[in-house]
């Protein structure tokens, strides 16, 4: 949302400002919510229970302990559905075929030999905050590869590819319809969306070679999109004539909705892809001297601003710190919380994004008429207690 006074040009000139001063002034690992010595962290009373599939998720965010912008490699999580597969670069190639002029493999030298970029990018799994035990699935990082454009464009897509799917090494078997199947993961794109320019087949995390939980050697990186569109262990691309209706596409990561037409009750379902608007409370500290802070996340969209709800009072405006002004990274966000009076207290925050569309509340129809877990960006409310 546009503030009062400002016309769309001085917007976008202070988009490009604060961009450039937030990349000269905050080398990626140097930001972290600003933490005094002595602060001490309040505890979530509403603590997450034990991850039930702890072969699928891991490592979860630990909100209270969140202070780095960057998440580092060891604390980022990793959710995997079927294995984890140890590749080997030497045994390792990605192969590039179906609707193309000119089918092609690399190697990892082949495509470290091209064009390299990097890109910062907040991934969230959409099943985080979908149970009680799922609140840290979401990381930031800075990730390097090569642009994925250029290599379809190289290879020349057929007038009749519309579709890329990007298959992963890891296998594992599901039964459709009483068909027993072995797959390899694998999750697809429109070509349009695929050609997105940002897109990159990342090889580095943070500086480092790919973790092989995180998709060693090579992932695709989709940034703007949910974690499940972020194929890991990526060894194939393929063009198609048609839709992809495979496993993680059509039947598992399908959003669906109960929604209203006419007076007429109309089901849903979506593939989950982009991601969305979201915010949540990172923790509560309480300094040396006194004054209690309530610090948090907001990500999903450009974030205009971010509130915060006292135990159902009126909203009040957090202060943004590093808010890159684009769709991709998380804003970091904090609110001084004078006095509280002892005993428990909830804390919920909702974001704003930069065309005004707020975060919904729970029982707003958009989220209380979900019946699936995916894409739970509803307010989230955590709650502590005051001594
Ligand atoms: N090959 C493969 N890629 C995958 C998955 C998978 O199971 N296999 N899981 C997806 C899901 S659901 C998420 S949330 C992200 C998590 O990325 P991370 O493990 O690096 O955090 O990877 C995605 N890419
Ligand atoms: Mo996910």
């Amino acid at each position: 949302m546009a503030e009062p006074g400002m016309s769309r040009r001085e917007l976008l000139q202070r988009g490009t400002f604060l961009a450039g001063l937030s990349m000269f002034s905050f080398p990626g690992m140097a930001r972290a919510f600003q933490t005094q010595p002595g602060d001490k962290v309040l505890p979530w009373l509403d603590q997450p229970g034990e991850i039930p599939l702890p072969d699928v998720v891991q490592n979860l965010l630990d909100w209270e302990k969140l202070d780095s912008w960057v998440t580092p490699n060891e604390q980022f999580f990793n959710v995997a559905h079927f294995e984890r597969p140890v590749v080997r670069a030497e045994d390792w190639a990605l192969e590039l075929s179906g609707l193309v002029n000119r089918p092609q493999t690399f190697s990892l030298d082949e495509l470290k030999a091209r064009p390299r970029k990097e890109t910062v990018f907040t991934l969230e799994c959409s099943g985080n905050n979908g149970f009680d035990w799922f609140k840290g699935g979401i990381g930031n990082a800075t990730w390097a590869g090569t642009p994925l454009a250029a290599i379809l464009e190289e290879a020349g897509v057929q007038d009749d590819g519309i579709e890329v799917v990007f298959y992963g090494r890891d296998k594992g078997d599901i039964v459709v319809r009483d068909i027993p199947m072995t797959q390899h993961f694998a999750r697809s794109m429109s070509l349009e969306d695929a050609m997105n320019p940002d897109n990159l087949l990342v090889y580095e995390m943070n500086g480092e070679p790919l973790p092989q939980p995180n998709g060693f050697p090579v992932r695709l990186i989709a940034p703007g999109w949910y974690g499940i569109a972020n194929v890991k262990w990526l060894d194939r691309i393929e063009i198609l004539p048609t839709r992809y209706m495979g496993h993680f596409m059509a039947r598992e990561y399908v959003t669906i909705r109960e929604t209203e037409r006419d007076g007429e009750t109309v089901w849903m379902e979506t593939s989950v892809g982009r991601a969305r608007l979201k915010s949540a409370p990172a923790r509560v500290t309480r300094s040396k001297d006194g004054p209690y802070r309530i610090m948090g996340a907001a990500w999903g969209a450009p974030i205009e601003r971010v509130e915060v709800q006292i135990d159902g009072g009126a909203w009040q405006p957090a202060q943004l710190e590093h808010n890159d002004d684009n769709a991709v990274t998380w804003t970091f966000w904090q609110l001084g919380w004078n006095d509280p009076a002892a005993g428990e207290h909830d804390i919920t925050s909702r974001a704003v994004d930069a065309e005004g569309n707020v975060q919904p509340a729970q029982d707003d129809p958009f989220i209380a008429n979900k019946h699936t877990y995916w894409e739970s960006n509803g307010q989230i409310t955590r709650r502590v207690r005051v001594a």
